[in-house]
């Protein structure tokens, strides 16, 4: 039995590869900061609380992250802990860099200490590229972080690569675009979009205001992309990965879309709201997982049109709304 350590567990891709891994029969130790009231929900919604051992680990805490690697002893640790929002960074650019750049530092420097032989993922993300210099982007496109989450990730994504060439750790980056599903976070574009189209249908609400509508994303389903993390981890050579759809599209489409799945116009419930601009926008992603194609037998199942109706359908049953 192989023995996993997931940081990040109460987040969304924590619960979808806790649950991977333990299908796939791992042990599978959860990391978490203490909080005065724990959120399982994800790992709940997923069935998987239970299997999971939890452990406390806090990216800001060199000695909980050394002390959670001596208690597991894993052979495979998956860092997804950080601080994941792109909108708080421009409020809190210091913490995002401690916890989102730092972090991933702290959890290799722990690994180099305690066991080399560990493999690690670390969870890198389209956003470094940002003001994208190539369309579609792939591993070898410049970056050019437009926020300070995108450039502690890209912080943490070259320390991955440094303590690959320098330590030889196998150690990789996933770039993963844009994943979403029924238990992504409520700030986050998609699900605040979806629980408002289920609130207003609950009759809860009457509109849901939104910021830019025009920039572009690559959206996939976090259960697709959780499978990537995995392969990469078993391949003979450590390596960076794109993990993306290859399909692009606005904000303004996705809403369309959700409110499309209950018969409502979305023109008559979405206001724009300046608060929610941000002081510099990423305009274009879409990626090209190529590589994770033919080297990692990736590729996505959840199309996009799937992708909106499950997670609306999700948040009306979840307000206890009958469709159609
Ligand atoms: P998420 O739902 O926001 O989860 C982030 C996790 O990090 C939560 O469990 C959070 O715990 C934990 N965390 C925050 N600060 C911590 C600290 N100081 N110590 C330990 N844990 C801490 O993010 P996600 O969507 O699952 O994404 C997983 C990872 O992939 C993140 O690193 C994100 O930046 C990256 N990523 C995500 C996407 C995407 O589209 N989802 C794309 C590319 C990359 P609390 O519950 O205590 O806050
Ligand atoms: O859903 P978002 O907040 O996601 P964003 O900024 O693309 O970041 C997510 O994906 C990254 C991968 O590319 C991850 F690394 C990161 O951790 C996170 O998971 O915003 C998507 C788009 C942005 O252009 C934003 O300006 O939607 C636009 N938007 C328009 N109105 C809004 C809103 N975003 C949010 N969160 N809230 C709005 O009201």
């Amino acid at each position: 039995m192989k023995t996993a350590l997931v940081t990040g567990i109460t987040g969304q891709d924590g619960a979808y590869l806790a649950h991977l891994l333990v299908s796939k029969g791992y042990k599978v130790y959860g990391g978490y900061r203490r909080a005065s009231t724990l959120n399982l929900s994800g790992l709940d919604f997923l069935g998987v609380r239970n299997d999971v051992v939890l452990i406390e680990l806090d990216l800001l805490d060199l000695g909980s992250i050394i002390r959670a690697l001596e208690i597991a002893e894993p052979q495979e640790v998956y860092n997804l802990a950080a601080q994941s929002f792109v909108g708080a960074s421009f409020d809190q650019p210091i913490v995002t860099a401690d916890i989102t750049g730092l972090g991933a530092a702290r959890m290799l420097e722990s690994i180099r200490i305690v066991n080399p032989a560990v493999r690690f993922y670390q969870a890198s993300t389209s956003e470094m590229f940002g003001e994208t210099q190539r369309t579609p982007q792939n591993e070898s496109t410049p970056f050019y972080p437009r926020s300070p989450y995108a450039v502690a990730k890209l912080y943490a994504h070259w320390m991955t690569t440094n303590y690959r060439e320098a330590h030889s750790i196998f150690a990789c980056s996933g770039i993963l675009f844009n994943h979403e599903s029924p238990i992504r976070g409520l700030e986050f574009v998609t699900r605040k979009v979806t629980d408002g189209v289920a609130r207003i249908k609950a009759g809860l609400d009457t509109n849901i205001a939104l910021g830019d509508l025009k920039p572009k994303r690559d959206w996939g389903y976090a259960g697709d992309y959780v499978k990537a993390m995995w392969l990469m981890l078993q391949q003979d050579e450590a390596s960076d990965y794109v993990i993306a759809t290859g399909e692009t599209h606005t904000v303004k489409e996705f809403v369309e879309a959700a409110f499309a799945v209950v018969g409502l116009d979305w023109q008559d419930h979405v206001t724009q709201d300046p608060r929610f601009l941000r002081p510099a926008e990423v305009n274009l992603l879409q990626g090209d997982a190529t590589k994770a194609r033919l080297s990692l037998g990736w590729q996505p199942e959840v199309s996009f049109e799937a992708l909106v109706e499950l997670m609306v359908r999700s948040d009306l049953e979840r307000y206890g709304t009958r469709w159609p």
